[in-house]
């Protein structure tokens, strides 16, 4: 899974590890969340372009409607076929914007968030770090309209950056994508080879 604040460069990773995974033999399958379904990007548009306001309850589940849709119609029938899945964020996003930048109780969200994926986990997590006015500088160069959560001011983006800080755990790893591209895609394949090397042998 790849992870991060707004404009951390997460989907021109996932784009270019599908590429070199691709051409290594391997099937990929990559998925963006929220999305990917007709229910998941429906629940999308609710969460991040409705104009109506909302409980920062039902925000979650909007989240966790559409997560729930593309586990079990996407992400769960592409691992048993034996594929790659890349997904341009997953679980963390939800502790890091929810809990930590919506303030919603850790343990509810996260006894709700093993429901919407029935318990599936990345084998690798990649969360790519950078300072909260880098990214948003990116998404402004590359012309990206605001979504209501990119509108949120820096206090709570700031609160969702360090919750990415703060998160370790076994096959979580970080990487400074303050950097070039080349630097982060030489940084990101470095994990992905290790993983690959691991399930090679078994582990
Ligand atoms: N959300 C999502 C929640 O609140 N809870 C949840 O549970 C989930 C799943 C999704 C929003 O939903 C929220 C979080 C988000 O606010 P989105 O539209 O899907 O929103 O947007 P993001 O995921 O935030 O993606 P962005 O497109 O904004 O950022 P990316 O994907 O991190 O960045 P990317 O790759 O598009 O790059 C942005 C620009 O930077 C350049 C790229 O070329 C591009 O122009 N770039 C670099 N420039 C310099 N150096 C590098 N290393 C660069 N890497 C990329």
């Amino acid at each position: 899974m790849i992870e991060g604040p707004e404009g951390a460069g997460k989907s021109t990773l996932v784009r270019w590890l599908a590429g070199q995974l691709r051409a290594e033999g391997h099937h990929v399958t990559t998925v963006r969340e929220p999305g990917g379904t007709p229910i998941a990007e429906a629940a999308r548009k609710l969460a991040l372009k409705s104009r109506h306001d909302r409980a920062f309850g039902a925000e979650l589940f909007l989240f966790l409607a559409a997560r729930a849709d593309l586990v079990e119609r996407v992400i769960r029938p592409a691992l048993e076929n034996g594929q790659v899945v890349i997904a341009d964020r997953f679980g963390l996003s939800t502790l890091a914007y929810q809990v930590a930048g919506r303030g919603l109780p850790r343990a509810d969200v996260e006894a709700a968030l093993r429901v919407a994926t029935g318990g599936l986990s990345p084998d690798l997590t990649l969360i790519l770090d950078v300072p909260v006015t880098v990214g948003r500088e990116r998404q402004r160069t590359a012309g990206k309209v605001k979504d209501r959560i990119e509108r949120e001011d820096d206090t709570f983006h700031a609160r969702v950056r360090e919750a990415y800080r703060s998160a370790f755990g076994p096959g979580i790893a970080h990487i400074d994508a303050s950097q070039s591209k080349k630097a982060v895609q030489d940084a990101a394949w470095r994990e992905v080879a290790a993983i690959t090397a691991l399930s090679m042998r078994g582990a």
